[in-house]
């Protein structure tokens, strides 16, 4: 099975439910009120670190994840049920980054720990939630908006605490196998590690036992930076270790090696060559006393200890275990980004003019709000005007110079544009006599349910008639775009 310690997948959170457009019907109430119910909103996906993986393979093979979606509400004000969130497992060490901004948006380190990395849409809100005074029969309702949408890149990056680096053959493997619990495949040929292998060292010390964890990766040879070899992607698994050991084979020119080795690990991360290290002497078991002593004395003008080992032999190893401990530096405090360090997210509404002349509105916030509403509905768009007021695209059209009749286009939805200061009389006589429509119709539905109750209430009473409410305007008149073809009656949004 190839291993893959980098995948690139995209997450997709699921959509919310569309909210429901209904009205209650019982025997004796033949129009009663709005009662459409909210919809479900989307499932979300989230990454998990589990101790039972150690690659991404798991993850490999799809390109899309995606979480439920949310149900649609239905009448009598039921909510839609929400969509099951999305949990994908990945090993502990996988970092995580968007591919759009190559931002790193989390870092997976310890068993159990969750990232959000796909948002569920909101599910649409029901008709019955649209109803206000003034707006008693509200014939629309929302649609659930659509769950966030991310490309990302894995990344996993061994936990260890200690990382051996050496050419192919030098006895990494052995080493790892003969002090800590790992058995990793060892054989008298290069490149026998394909993967990273991870093993627990453990000794007693006065306080109980004490461990550290070790991670064996591939050789690593001269001009892997270039690509000879497995190159040098192997070393992201030793980037977050505080202790290297350079396993060196004293017969195979270990000076020359160090140095290659230093050259390769500069070339990936010069700070590696800052990081605490020490030289692991290996096969002293097949060396002459004059040779080893030779190779002693040059390595240690590197500046790092040096402990003569046999890994297959057994000799040294107690005293490069109680090196490892002395050497390796406390574990640095995690640093968390502070909860308040939240990112400004600045989405100006823009204004440009297609091929075709109609005007293009932009923004991200007005075209999310847009996309839920139904712009053939009158309702749904007078609904719609407190949002393109509070976003000023009105003005920005007015400025950009758009007239009276001009296409207007929000995403997939077209509007037409109507200027209320042109004193154009035609079309404020027309959308005036639309606003009037609208409120004698209310006021008839409002009357036979008055009829129908038996007795009136007063504040209703007094809306009816024309008494300004807490919301914003809505009725059309005011503002400056117009829906499209009106539809009468819709199930849906
Ligand atoms: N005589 C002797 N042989 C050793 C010693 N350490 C390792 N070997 C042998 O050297 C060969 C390579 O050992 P590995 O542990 O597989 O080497 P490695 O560095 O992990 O090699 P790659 O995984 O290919 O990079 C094997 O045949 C081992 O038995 C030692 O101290 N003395
Ligand atoms: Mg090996």
């Amino acid at each position: 099975m190839p291993f893959r310690d980098v995948i690139e997948i995209t997450a997709q959170g699921g959509r919310g439910g569309d909210g429901a457009m209904s009205f209650l019907r019982l025997k004796y109430i033949p129009k009663g009120g709005p009662d459409g119910g909210h919809g479900g909103h989307g499932g979300t996906v989230w990454l998990e670190a589990v101790d039972a993986l150690n690659s991404l393979d798991a993850l490999g093979h799809r390109r899309t994840y995606k979480a439920p979606s949310g149900n649609p509400g239905e009448g009598r004000e039921k909510a839609g049920l929400a969509g099951g969130d999305l949990t994908l497992s990945v090993p502990v060490g996988t970092r995580v980054f968007d591919l759009d901004t190559g931002e790193q948006i989390g870092d997976l380190v310890e068993v159990g720990e969750r990232l959000q990395v796909a948002a569920g849409g909101q599910g649409g809100r029901g008709n019955a939630s649209f109803a206000s005074s003034r707006r008693q029969a509200p014939r629309f309702s929302e649609a659930g908006s659509r769950g966030e949408q991310r490309r990302l890149r894995l990344e996993l990056q061994t936990i260890g605490d200690v990382g051996l680096v050496g050419y192919p053959n030098a006895g990494k493997s052995s080493l790892l196998a003969a002090v800590s619990n790992a058995r990793p495949r060892v054989a008298d040929y290069p490149f026998t590690t394909l993967h990273p292998q991870l093993g627990v060292v453990e000794r007693e010390g006065e306080g109980g036992a004490e461990r550290l964890t070790m991670a064996d990766i591939p050789g690593i040879i001269e001009d892997a930076h270039k690509g000879r070899g497995l190159g040098l992607d192997f070393l992201r698994h030793i980037a977050r270790t505080r202790l290297l050991v350079y396993v060196l084979d004293v017969a195979d020119d270990p000076v020359a090696t160090l140095d290659a080795l230093r050259v390769e690990l500069e070339a990936y991360d010069a700070d590696l060559l800052e990081r605490p290290a020490l030289v692991a002497l290996n096969k002293v078991d097949l060396a002459d006393a004059d040779e080893l002593a030779a190779a002693e004395a040059e390595l240690t003008g590197f500046g790092m200890p040096v402990v003569r080992v046999s890994a297959t032999a057994g000799t040294g190893l107690d005293d490069l275990v109680p090196a490892l401990f002395a050497l390796l530096p406390p574990r640095p405090e995690p640093i968390r980004a502070p909860a308040e360090e939240r990112r400004v997210v600045v989405d100006p509404v823009r204004v440009e003019r297609d091929t075709d002349g109609a005007w293009v509105v932009r923004g991200r916030e007005l075209e999310a709000v847009v996309e839920r509403f139904d712009a053939g509905n009158r309702d749904a768009v007078a609904y719609l005007q407190h949002h393109f007021a509070a976003l000023g695209v009105n003005k920005l059209l007015k400025r950009a110079g758009a007239e009276t009749g001009d296409d207007v286009r929000i995403g997939d939805a077209a509007f037409e544009y109507f200027d209320e200061d042109a004193g154009d009389d035609e079309a404020r006589e027309h959308l005036r006599t639309d606003a009037a429509d609208q409120r004698a119709a209310e006021r008839r539905y409002l009357a036979q349910q008055r009829r129908s109750e038996g007795a009136g209430d007063a504040d209703e009473r007094a809306d009816v008639e024309g008494e300004p409410d807490e919301e914003p305007a809505d009725e059309g008149l005011d503002e400056g775009l117009e829906g499209g073809d009106v539809t009468e009656e819709r199930s849906s949004p």
